[in-house]
């Protein structure tokens, strides 16, 4: 470690990932799916100390969409009831095509993610073609929504140093490890060291740990100096065994442990202005 301390590093930034698009409410029943529960999880997180939620859409049946109405309406629900930073997926679920998944960038949330490459997903493929990717990110761009670089493994840095190379990209950057992927990169301390040994000078960076490695890779990354995602999305456990009650719960518990480890936390205007974004209303 240098010899910053914990007390002197920026404020921690907590996401929390409400709903992905792949729990179901048999895996978890506190799953939120219509735009109301979205919204009332939103501002149990942001009470609990979550300054940016990472939405998903879902249909009434639980089955994910990318339907730009219905992510217009979570967005103005979730707004209706608090002040936190705004990001929607560009991901969607695996299957899915490019037009479908770019959908809510043009309601201009405040932040989209931008996945960096292709994955194994489990059984089937995360695709993401760079003439895809390069398209979101334009759409972005021209909608004023800053990207969060989404890395499921190392070439996706690569991918991240070409492009500001080739002045696609531009700085500052902030990216998003989601490690523990079956089929990305390993849900391990070492993983999380390496990707953030890899990463361009000058940016920031969160951890999105899958299952069981959610917990111990966020811990982690209080220490190193990076932000944390917890959320049903990745993760519908507190601890073995046990099904968390609520996003909220999560969030709950890595604010204690950041508060304990001297890490105040951002709240979502001293995360805008960490992340280098303006506000937007
Ligand atoms: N549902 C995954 C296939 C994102 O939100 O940008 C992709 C995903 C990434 O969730
Ligand atoms: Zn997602």
């Amino acid at each position: 470690m240098t010899k910053q301390t914990l007390i002197n590093m920026e404020k921690l930034i907590i996401t929390a990932a409400l709903t992905g698009a792949e729990v179901t409410r048999q895996q978890q029943p506190a799953l939120p799916i219509s735009p109301d529960e979205i919204a009332i999880a939103a501002e149990e997180c942001v009470k609990a100390g979550a300054a940016i939620v990472h939405l998903h859409a879902r249909n009434a049946d639980g089955s994910p969409t990318q339907d730009k109405e219905t992510y217009r309406r979570i967005i103005a629900a979730v707004r209706a009831r608090c002040d936190v930073i705004i990001q929607v997926s560009t991901g969607g679920a695996v299957g899915m095509t490019a037009a479908e998944r770019i959908a809510p960038v043009s309601l201009k949330p405040e932040m989209a993610t931008l996945s960096m490459g292709t994955v194994n997903f489990g059984d089937d493929v995360f695709m993401n073609h760079p003439a895809n990717m390069e398209i979101f990110l334009r759409a972005m761009q021209e909608h004023g929504v800053k990207p969060e670089l989404e890395i499921f493994d190392t070439g996706m840095i690569t991918t991240v140093r070409r492009w500001l190379k080739k002045g696609l990209l531009t700085a500052p950057l902030h990216f998003d490890f989601v490690l523990g992927v079956p089929g990305g990169m390993a849900g391990t301390p070492e993983a999380l060291m390496y990707m953030k040994s890899q990463l361009p000078a000058g940016c920031t960076w969160t951890v999105a740990g899958i299952g069981a490695a959610q917990l111990p890779l966020g811990t982690l990354a209080i220490v190193l100096g990076g932000h944390v995602r917890v959320g049903f999305e990745d993760n519908i456990f507190y601890r073995k065994g046990e099904l968390a009650h609520s996003n909220a719960q999560l969030v709950a518990r890595i604010a204690r442990i950041s508060v304990e480890l001297g890490r105040a936390l951002a709240t979502p205007d001293e995360a805008r202005a960490i992340l280098d974004m303006s506000r937007r209303d």
